[in-house]
């Protein structure tokens, strides 16, 4: 019988959407539980012994516990690929990890500002300049992963790799709202391959709350 990993998060957060998409592109048994946003539950003296952030995801696999999304994807795959989501090369593995790390570091915080304006926040409330600015910037970001799915079909190779999962994330809510976007081709073929895979279609594709 295979092994049931525990996620704690709500699924609106993009951060346990890369998550969850990971551990079912894995073939992992989850058992997810309802923390953050209006669930609450993530200030609570045994949330914040798990993550002292108070933040989501967490994952408890058996004994193990940790936090930061990109660190669970690449735990997971270290412990769990067959094979298929690890690049295999240390050069492979090092542009997942780029990527990875841009996603959280470069293109989350433009990214943050359009998804709060425009799906947290009431229209009278919305910062149009901070708006404006931040749409301009997320399509210049992601014109530079635009040039690099020029060079090869996925992030870090021709098939699909944790490189993938927290771009994915973003990328897909790029699209799924309603901004002016540049016409990235290469960029817009990956994000319609990644389309057609059922995991990623249950836990990323999901209505922006
Ligand atoms: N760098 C962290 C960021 C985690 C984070 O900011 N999570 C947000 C949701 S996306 C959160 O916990 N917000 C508070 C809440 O949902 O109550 C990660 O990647 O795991």
């Amino acid at each position: 019988m295979s092994k049931t990993i525990h996620v704690l998060g709500r699924t609106s957060s993009v951060n346990v959407q890369k998550v969850m998409w990971c551990a079912a592109e894995l073939g992992l048994e989850v058992d997810r539980h309802d923390y953050g946003g209006a669930f609450g539950g993530n200030d609570t003296a045994d949330y914040l012994a798990k993550n002292p952030n108070g933040k989501i995801p967490v994952l408890i696999d058996g004994d193990h516990v940790m936090w930061e999304s990109n660190a669970i994807v690449r735990y997971l795959v270290d412990q769990y690929d067959d094979g298929a989501w690890q690049p295999v090369t240390a050069q492979a593995r090092g542009i997942a990890s780029q990527w990875m790390d841009w996603a959280l570091g470069e293109l989350q915080p433009p990214m943050t500002v359009i998804f709060w304006t425009l799906i947290r926040t009431a229209p009278e409330d919305q910062n149009a300049e901070a708006l404006a600015a931040a749409i301009v910037q997320a399509g210049r970001m992601l014109g530079m992963l635009d040039q690099h799915l020029g060079t090869q079909e996925y992030v870090a190779g021709d098939t699909p790799s944790s490189g993938d999962i927290p771009v994915g994330g973003f990328v897909n809510r790029w699209y799924q709202m309603e901004i002016d976007r540049p016409d990235l081709k290469n960029l817009r073929r990956w994000y319609d391959a990644l389309s057609q895979r059922p995991a990623f279609k249950a836990h990323v594709m999901l209505p922006l709350t």
